[in-house]
């Protein structure tokens, strides 16, 4: 795999529009049709994103793992957009392990890999350590870029563990993201951002930041003033200001670009976002 240098000035942006926890009747903006995704993909490419973090919906907007959804959604990203595709391998807190296992069937260019169970609300997230080491394990096999989500500092220690372990993902890079402010997992603050880009591996060659609800902007200019990148995105919040829904993922995406043009960071093109995440080329 080639990956080039690229400036230091360009900032990867990852849209993560649906989720799998907000329901369509709470938020009809929500896209959980596959028309609606695709649709929220292509204006999220446009407004600046180059990688887009899938989750899907069944015709009653409920989370589904369905592999022939999956495809679908897969083939119709590709066809319609020129985005990375990210498949989420966490679901939901209630899909069980070997559904999530089985997501990398649709072969996508990317998939998350949580380091670790977390408290999730009321809820668990359950990422036992031998999954982990399954997942990272097929995701090397079926020669999926892996992208891993930390909710805590002791997930950034278990990267460690699970690269000394097992070697680097398919592609040579090491991309984390870190997810902030979920209930059960690390505060969204600068404060915990700093600690645990602090102590990520020395292997991890790019890492971006995601505030969940109030964390948003804290987080992101936290990120931005450490060098990191972004995810925005309806899955991980829906208010654009106290109060104020959010019309839409481009209105995020929007705003992020501005954040980071004040950085003086311009957004990956998705070729640059394949080469800086050891991606193969688009086909
Ligand atoms: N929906 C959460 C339980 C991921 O996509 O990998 C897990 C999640 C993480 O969203
Ligand atoms: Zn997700």
């Amino acid at each position: 795999m080639t990956t080039a240098p690229l400036p230091a000035d360009r900032l990867l942006i990852t849209v993560a529009p649906t989720g799998a926890e907000t329901t369509k009747e709470d938020c009809p903006q929500l896209p959980t049709t596959l028309e609606e995704l695709v649709a929220t993909a292509v204006e999220c490419e446009a407004a600046g994103a180059a990688m887009v973090h899938v989750h899907i919906r069944d015709d009653d907007h409920r989370p589904t793992l369905d592999l022939g959804r999956l495809q679908d959604t897969v083939a119709a990203l590709r066809e319609q957009t020129s985005l990375v595709v990210q498949l989420s391998t966490g679901g939901s807190v209630h899909d069980p392990l070997a559904d999530r296992l089985r997501v990398l069937d649709a072969a996508p260019d990317s998939c998350s890999l949580t380091m670790g169970t977390t408290n999730f609300g009321d809820d668990v997230f359950s990422n036992p350590w031998p999954f982990v080491c399954d997942l990272y394990q097929l995701s090397q096999e079926r020669e999926v870029v892996p992208e891993f989500e930390l909710f805590d500092l002791g997930q950034v220690h278990a990267l460690q563990r699970l690269l000394d372990r097992y070697g680097l993902p398919f592609g040579g890079r090491v991309h984390c993201d870190l997810v902030m402010g979920v209930p059960g997992g690390m505060n969204g603050t600068a404060d915990a951002l700093v600690a645990a880009v602090r102590d990520l591996p020395d292997a991890v060659t790019s890492w971006s930041a995601t505030g969940i609800g109030r964390s948003t902007l804290a987080v992101a200019l936290a990120s931005l003033s450490k060098g990191g990148h972004l995810r925005v995105g309806m899955e991980d919040v829906l208010t654009i200001a106290r109060g104020v829904p959010v019309e839409s993922n481009r209105q995020l995406v929007e705003r992020v670009v501005e954040l980071g043009a004040i950085a003086q960071r311009t957004p990956m093109t998705t070729d640059e976002a394949r080469s800086f995440l050891g991606i193969r080329p688009a086909a």
